[in-house]
């Protein structure tokens, strides 16, 4: 058998590697990165630059902020058509790339498959295109039939000036279903997070609140920032159910725009992601008094945890009862199942370089494997995702940020009622089981990498150095990484697998990294650069 290309790694200084990374960019931009690197060290509060531009020229993994509204927060209604105006691939490459999936509910309707375009042409460009958006909506409707329509803007858009929300309140006159346009033009903000936002904003104005019914239980939580990837929505359902917890609502995996509409009437919402969809939980707080509260269901002992701050909210015995059942039966088979491969895993290392919470999240089930986290980053969070809320009032908000409409929220002159009584909420805030939040940071161990908005050439450095076991990232990065001989997993559409939260899904995720760490193939790549003649350039100027 070959022997692996990529040695056990060395002992590797990580302030010193910090340097080597910076020295390969100019001054200017060596100073600006630096800001963006930390090595943990929680003997002191450490801060970290995140939220700002990325650099032109450096290869980012961030997306736009139109994949943060229609491919993120929005997309997963699967009882709605969503349409893109603009040009056709923008529509085409967001059409269900990110597999968030959608069970029909008894009405049948599922438009998930279809990815609907107003397929601007230069034509539209020139003279508008709001004409020829009347006509998709009209003919979607027609022959669709949606409960809800939305409408969702790409950079050609907004460049030439057409009025969505006209044309979106127009047809809601005309055709009496709601249409929800988004202006979440790509070049708004600096990443995918200004499209979170917008797509925040709209949502609770034009669909929270619209219905009244009442859960019939008193255990009715709403779930935020779940976007069912890979079927995850579906096994924390189980485990809800299981323990007497209703779904009300999910914002907004496998998700159903009649649900959103009466998610006002829970009694707790559930913050899962809390970089895409922390808005919502506090306009829905502040508006119609539904405390929130952080989970993290990826992970055993995380999920298990979840599990009983969700009890001790409600302080309710039979339910704490229940959970605690459900929690021991659970933990047990999960812990047989995961023995063999904790035992091939122990040890091993892993960095994680995605998106806006799961590079979080994953660190506490790559813990139930006994794996070592050495590195993390997020493309595109905040300073609160990495240091925690409490830095919140602290922020400057920069040009970019101000850009996105912060809504003024006052208490719902109706439909305000605080699901707590005024003692216990600041009791609960205090010991931070609700509206608390304390990031990446404290979860890091002392001398690990935190990176933001890692690029492509950090990225490689970090491979050449540290020779992690596993890289964690997405499909812009995959292939580069697994020419190194590292296996790469995706962590954002999981590579076309999972579950991967909850019980089930950490076993899931365990057979799955322990089959791409132990497959023989790794020791067999030569990437093409270490065979194939270079070619070398010079700059003169
Ligand atoms: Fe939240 Fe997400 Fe994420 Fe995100 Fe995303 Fe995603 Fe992600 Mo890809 S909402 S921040 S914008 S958990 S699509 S389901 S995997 S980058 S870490």
């Amino acid at each position: 058998m070959p022997k692996s290309r990529i040695p056990t790694a060395p002992a590797v200084d990580p302030e010193e590697f910090v340097e080597e990374l910076v020295r390969s960019y100019p001054a200017k931009v060596a100073k600006k990165r630096r800001r963006h690197i930390l090595v943990r060290d929680p003997s002191e509060p450490q801060a970290i630059d995140a939220n700002v531009r990325t650099v032109p020229g450096i290869i980012t993994q961030r997306g736009c902020c139109y994949a943060g509204c229609k491919g993120v927060v929005i997309g997963p209604l699967g009882d709605m058509v969503h349409i893109t105006h603009g040009p056709i691939g923008c529509g085409y490459y967001s059409w269900l790339t990110r597999r968030n999936l959608f069970h029909p509910r008894s009405d049948g309707v599922n438009f998930m498959h279809y990815c609907f375009s107003t397929d601007m042409q230069e034509e539209d460009i020139i003279f508008g295109g709001e004409r020829k958006l009347r006509e998709a909506i009209r003919e979607a409707v027609e022959l669709f039939r949606p409960k809800a329509v939305s409408v969702h803007a790409t950079c050609p858009v907004g460049l030439i000036g057409d009025d969505i929300q006209a044309v979106a309140r127009e047809m809601e006159g005309e055709l009496g279903i709601p249409v929800l346009a988004f202006n979440c033009e790509g070049y708004k903000g600096v990443s995918q997070s200004a499209g979170h936002h917008i797509a925040n904003n709209k949502l609770f104005q034009a669909a929270v609140g619209r219905d009244d019914l009442e859960p019939s239980t008193p255990f009715a939580v709403n779930i935020l920032g779940e976007y069912n990837i890979g079927g995850d929505a579906w096994e924390i359902e189980r485990v809800l159910v299981r323990c007497g917890i209703r779904i009300w609502a999910v914002f907004s995996g496998n998700g159903s725009i009649e649900d959103i509409q009466r998610a006002h009437t829970a009694q707790l919402n559930l913050v899962m992601c809390h970089r895409s969809i922390n808005y919502m939980a506090e306009m829905m707080e502040k508006a119609y008094g539904i405390p929130w509260l952080k989970v993290n269901f990826i992970g055993v002992q995380a999920m298990a945890k979840s599990l009983r701050k969700i009890a001790a909210y409600f302080e309710d015995s039979a339910l704490t009862e229940r959970v605690e059942e459900v929690v021991a039966e659970e933990v047990e088979i999960a812990h047989k199942e995961l023995a063999p491969y904790r035992e091939r895993l122990a040890g091993k290392t892993v960095v994680l370089f995605v998106g806006g919470s799961r590079a979080h999240h994953y660190q506490h089930l790559f813990q139930d494997l006994g794996m070592r986290t050495i590195a993390a980053g997020y493309e595109f969070a905040h300073r609160d995702d990495y240091e925690g809320r409490h830095i919140l009032p602290s922020l400057k908000v920069d040009a970019d940020s101000r850009n996105i409409e912060e809504l003024k929220v006052e208490p719902h002159p109706e439909k305000y009622r605080p699901r707590l009584s005024e003692d216990r909420a600041e009791q609960l805030h205090r010991t931070g089981l609700i509206g608390h939040y304390e990031g990446m940071l404290p979860d890091m161990e002392p001398g690990s990498l935190v990176i933001d908005d890692i690029s492509h050439l950090e990225l490689e450095m970090l491979i050449k150095r540290y020779r992690p076991d596993l890289v964690c990232s997405g499909i812009k990065d995959k292939y580069v990484v697994e020419k190194f001989g590292v296996p790469c997993k995706q962590l954002h559409n999981y590579d076309y697998r999972g579950p991967y939260a909850g019980f089930r899904g950490a076993v899931n995720f365990a057979r799955d990294i322990d089959a791409m760490i132990h497959s023989p193939v790794w020791k067999l790549v030569r990437p093409p650069w270490e065979t194939e003649p270079r070619l070398k350039a010079e700059l003169t100027a």
